[in-house]
């Protein structure tokens, strides 16, 4: 049975405590610590866990069994490091991205008193981490495998990062700058490996079935999952109702080399591309309404429905085609796109 959302948010509270105890020792004053565990719960819960939630059920696919109950809280506890990192990345995204809601509240650097704040308050959801990997695998043979995943992965995300803001300028907007070359560098590295490669790296090295070949097949199925996943998150940027999505999108206007920009780029008439470039990027509303009319006139979520068939055919493909002769599963596979086909948030 995969696990409920319910039982994975029942791990947090221990793990919160955990991470009190750890400042405990260094005598932190009360209002640091309470400062702290506000972060905590504010960004690192609320969404949706895909990606923590499927630690826990690829390691119970791959062990064919049940997990014992100290497997399980690991498991769990690995899903939850997976959602600190993503709480650290979210937290200085949506200071980059100067977005306004996340999760449907306002997002953590617009809350009163926090600001820039927030920017050490993301540095410390990174390091609780590791906290917690030392407290919990410290004697586990994976220890250092693990801490040099979540650091390569880690990296990875600040290199999509970089290249996200890059072709992303405030004050100049070049549309011959995007293309789908640089778009796919992007949406592999600041999400699909994190998001994707991740969660089921950590759940081979969990169950003990991290063999070269399996940690490569894995990645060579997520990673084309997690360019379709950040499709969707630039489709439901514009698309999607923000009380629905618990966010406002904001790529028009940050001018990012988004997939509906680089889908608008292909079909664009001289006119319609004249449209875009006075209008992309710009940070106000009537611009981008105009933007937003144009998508519309280019029929982009016709496209997007089509892509989502033809991507999503190739990615079942290379999970039948998954060689389990080292213990690897289709269904893990199998699992993780069903949560988010035809996603609407
Ligand atoms: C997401 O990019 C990538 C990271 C590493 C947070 P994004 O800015 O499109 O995300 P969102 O739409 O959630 O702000
Ligand atoms: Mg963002
Ligand atoms: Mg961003
Ligand atoms: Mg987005």
């Amino acid at each position: 049975m995969p696990i409920t959302r319910a039982d994975f948010e029942a791990i947090f509270p221990q793990l919160v405590q955990d991470l009190t105890n750890h400042c405990c020792q260094y005598g932190l004053p009360e209002n640091a610590l309470v400062w702290f565990r506000n972060s905590l719960n504010h960004n690192t819960t609320g969404g949706k866990y895909n990606r923590g939630m499927s630690v826990v059920d690829s390691t119970q696919i791959l062990l064919g069994r049940d997990l014992t109950a100290d497997e399980y809280f690991k498991a769990a506890t690995l899903g939850w490091m997976i959602e600190l990192l993503q709480a650290f990345f979210l937290v200085s995204d949506d200071i980059m991205d100067s977005s306004i809601t996340r999760r449907g509240s306002p997002c953590w650097y617009r809350m009163p008193n926090v600001g820039m704040i927030a920017i050490n308050d993301a540095f410390m959801l990174e390091s609780a981490i590791y906290i917690l990997l030392k407290k919990y695998f410290r004697t586990d043979p994976a220890y250092v495998d693990l801490i040099e995943l979540f650091h390569d992965v880690t990296f990875q995300t600040e290199l999509g990062q970089t290249c996200d803001l890059l072709t992303a300028p405030e004050d100049k907007v070049d549309l011959d700058n995007f293309s789908l070359d640089k778009y796919t560098f992007i949406v592999i590295y600041k999400t699909a490996y994190y998001s994707f490669y991740l969660p089921v790296a950590l759940a081979l090295y969990h169950s003990g079935l991290a063999t070269p070949r399996n940690l490569k097949q894995a990645e060579s199925i997520l990673i084309p999952m997690g360019e379709y996943f950040q499709v969707q998150d630039d489709y439901l940027d514009n698309f999607a109702d923000p009380e629905v999505l618990g966010k406002i999108g904001t790529d028009i206007q940050d001018n990012k080399c988004s997939w509906l920009v680089n889908q608008a780029l292909k079909l664009v008439t001289p006119e319609q591309r004249r449209v875009l470039n006075e209008n992309y990027g710009r940070k106000d509303k009537a611009s981008e309404a105009k933007v937003k009319a144009l998508f519309n006139e280019l029929r982009l979520k016709e496209i997007y429905e089509r892509y989502e068939e033809t991507k999503v055919a190739e990615i079942r493909g290379l999970i039948a085609a998954v060689d389990e002769s080292e213990g690897l599963k289709p269904a893990v596979f199998e699992l993780f796109l069903g949560k988010i086909y035809k996603r609407s948030k």
